[in-house]
This record gives C-alpha cells, structure tokens and sequence, in this order.
C-alpha cells in the first residue's frame, strides 16, 4: 500500500493505494490540484520509499523551488528521488537528469525513458506532474494510448502511481476514459465558485480495490505546509443576545469581537483547529440596527450555526427572519438551543415544534459559556457541509 498523504484520503481509500495500481487527481482548471501529486510524492519520500517524478512543465530546478515553497526539503531525500525529466528538451535547454526524455512531444520517448527509470528503481511511487499538460504536447490520442501502456510497466515493477489532470475541456471520450477506465481511483479536486473560486475540495468519486466512500473534503494550500483540510467560512447568526458571540469564542482556537456595551458591533471572527481540520467562523451582530449589512456578511458561508435563547421564545421568528436577511437559508445549518443552563429553558423537541423548522435541520442543545455541545455541533455542521458538496 502506497499512502497519498493527503488529510482524511487514506481513509476514504482503506489505507492508500495497492502496488500496482493508478490513481488519479482530477482537477478542476483554476484550483490548486498541482499540489496533491507533489504532497503525496513527499509524504512518500519520508517513508522512505522511492519516488520518481515526472516533470513536464518547469526544469527539476524549479521543480524543487516548489517543493521548498511548501516546506518540504527534496535535498534530503536525494537517495529516493528521481526526476525524469521531460521539460529541458523541449526548451532546449540542459539537463543533468540521469532520467532525460529526449523528445517530450512523443509519448513513445516519454514511455522509453520511465520505463528506465522504473526498471532501475522498482517497487515505488510514480507521480506524474501533469498528465493533462502532456496531453497538450502530445496529442490526446497517444497520451491516452500512453497511459494503458504506464499500465502494463506498473504491474511489471511493483509499482503505484499518481497523477495531477487538469480537466480542461478535452473530448468528452478523452474525459470519460481518464474518468472511468484508464485509472483504478479517480479523486475529483473541484472548486466552489460564484464570480472567483472560493472554497476548494476534494473526494473520491472511484476506487476499484474498495467500497467507495461519498466523503469530500474542504481544503486550502498552505505555504509552508501543503493541502489542509479547512473550511474558509462558517457564518453564526441568531437574534440580539442569543450568545453568538460567546458561542465564537468557545468553539474557537482563537477568537476576536468587537463589542460595545456587551453586543457585537463590528468584528466576531474565530479561527477553528479540531482534529486535522480547520475553520474560519464569522459572527453577525443581533441588533436590528445592523440588518442592512447581514446580507454582505453572509457571502461566501457554507454553512450556519443559528444561535438561539432557548428561554426566549419570543425571539424565535426573529431567528428565522435572520437565516433569510443573511441569505443562507437552505446552505447546511445547525441550530443551537443555547442557555441550556438557565431554568426554563426549552428542549430541542420543543423548540423545533415551536420554531416550525424543518426535520432535517439538527437542534443541539449547548452552554455556550461552558462550552458544552460545541464540539458535537461542529462535527454535525461539519458532516453536512461535506454531505451537501
Ligand atoms: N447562562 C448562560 N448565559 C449565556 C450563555 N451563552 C451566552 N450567555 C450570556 O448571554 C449574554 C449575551 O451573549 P453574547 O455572546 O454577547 O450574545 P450575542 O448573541 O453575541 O449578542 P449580540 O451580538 O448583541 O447580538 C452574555 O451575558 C453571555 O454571557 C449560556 O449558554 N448560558
Ligand atoms: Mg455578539
């Protein structure tokens, strides 16, 4: 088993990616999916097995500046690395590759010269930088033809392999053949856009060693760092006095409000760090005075905490005009039945009975100011943020 090294991937694929088999980044043009085939590469290197890397877009020089943006030293890891290089060539430039595909635009040379490289050095990780960029160089048809033929040469030596694809708009059957058969997993890495990309994940959408899970993930690249498991933004809503701000700060690793005379009136931002997974959490203010700007602070969520006073029934229609006025109604959303302490206070059962909210919204009970039921709400939200993408 060959690991990925990407947050919560091994699991969805039982423990990684069996010898002999292919796997595949699918990525979406404009997010950052380059970084998976090299964070996988290096995670691979640490372990100690071998890795060879095919470049196809920038000189093993500037490969390795890469790598060292992210954090990761190649230099130490000279004895398990090798590059073949299929870019020097093509720029005319020279090369001190051992592993030198002399004419990058034929598949026949590229073959040739992986092939050596992995008769010379079998039974490890094959990552394959860009394959869409060497369809671009090399014509669909015979980098098509070229993977059934990496295929072959895999089982031969042992070996596991990764490659990073951009889909660009290729032939539908070119899509469909790197989407269906020509890899044993397929990992889609998309983009969650409006006008910009603002929220980038990832999941398996095939796997043919086990049962495929449907998980996704939400992540971002860090420099140094590599891909992250993270949640650019979690909006928390909810009447005046609801315990919003308090419900930010307990929930959160590091948090900043900015009050005046004990309600919000400006900032209530956090940052989340909870096994593996991180989350930046935004707050409104309750006051009706601030409901021309709710709209502009609910851009972007993906999903919502609704706060509310469990003994304030009064307040309850307000907490459902705030979903509307921020405009995040029907994005995932938890509602909290905060100020479980005090006396009075309703039970989710009830509360969903009053509140007239929908079954599949979750009411958890929580204290805000003794953080109890925040974990557990932020694992719910986080379950539906992951089952709606
Ligand atoms: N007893 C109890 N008090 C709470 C709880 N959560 C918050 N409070 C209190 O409720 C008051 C309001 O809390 P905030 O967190 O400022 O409420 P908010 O929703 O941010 O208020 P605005 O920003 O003004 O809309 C504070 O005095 C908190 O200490 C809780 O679970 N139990
Ligand atoms: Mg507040």
């Amino acid at each position: 088993m060959i690991e990925t090294g990407i947050p919560k991937l091994d699991e969805y694929l039982d423990g990684g990616i069996p010898t002999g088999k292919s796997l595949v980044y699918l990525i979406h043009p404009g997010v950052e999916g380059d970084v998976f085939g090299m964070q996988s590469l290096y995670h691979n290197l640490e372990k100690g097995v071998k890795g060879i890397y095919v470049t196809s877009t920038a000189s093993p020089h500037a490969i390795r500046d890469r790598f060292e943006e992210l954090g990761w030293d190649l230099n130490s890891h000279r004895d398990h690395l090798i590059i073949v290089d299929a870019y020097s060539a093509l720029i005319g430039q020279d090369s001190e590759e051992r592993y030198l595909v002399e004419d990058p635009e034929d598949t026949a040379s590229i073959l040739k010269t992986v092939e050596k490289a992995l008769e010379e050095n079998p039974r490890g990780l094959l990552v394959c930088e860009s394959l869409s960029n060497i369809m671009d160089l090399a014509g669909e048809e015979d980098t098509l033809q070229l993977l059934q033929d990496f295929h072959k040469v895999l089982v031969l030596y042992d070996t596991v392999s990764i490659c990073n694809f951009t889909a660009w708009p290729y032939s539908d059957e070119t899509i469909r053949r790197i989407k269906d058969e020509l890899f044993n997993a397929v990992v889609k890495v998309g983009g969650i856009a409006e006008r910009v990309i603002f929220g980038q994940y990832y999941g398996v959408s095939k796997v043919d060693w086990t049962q495929t899970k449907d998980a996704t993930m939400l992540f971002r690249v860090i420099k140094p760092g590599g891909v992250k498991a993270f949640i650019p933004k979690i909006l928390v809503t909810g009447p005046y006095h609801a315990g919003k701000s308090t419900f930010i700060h307990s929930i959160s690793t590091r948090a900043v409000s900015v009050n005046r005379l004990g309600t919000t009136i400006a900032l209530d931002h956090g940052h989340i760090e909870h096994r593996g997974i991180s989350a930046d959490i935004f707050g409104t203010p309750g006051q009706e005075r601030f409901d021309p700007i709710l709209k502009l602070l609910g851009g972007e969520a993906l999903g919502v905490f609704l706060v509310v006073d469990s003994t304030q029934p009064t307040s309850f229609p307000r907490a459902k005009t705030m979903l509307e006025l921020t405009k995040t109604f029907g994005l995932p959303t938890v509602v909290i039945a905060n100020k479980q302490d005090l006396s009075g206070a309703m039970k989710p059962d009830d509360l969903r009975d009053r509140m007239k909210l929908p079954r599949d919204i979750p009411i958890l009970p929580a204290v805000a100011t003794s953080k109890t039921g925040v974990t557990d709400a932020f694992e719910m939200l986080l379950k539906r943020i992951m089952e709606g993408l």
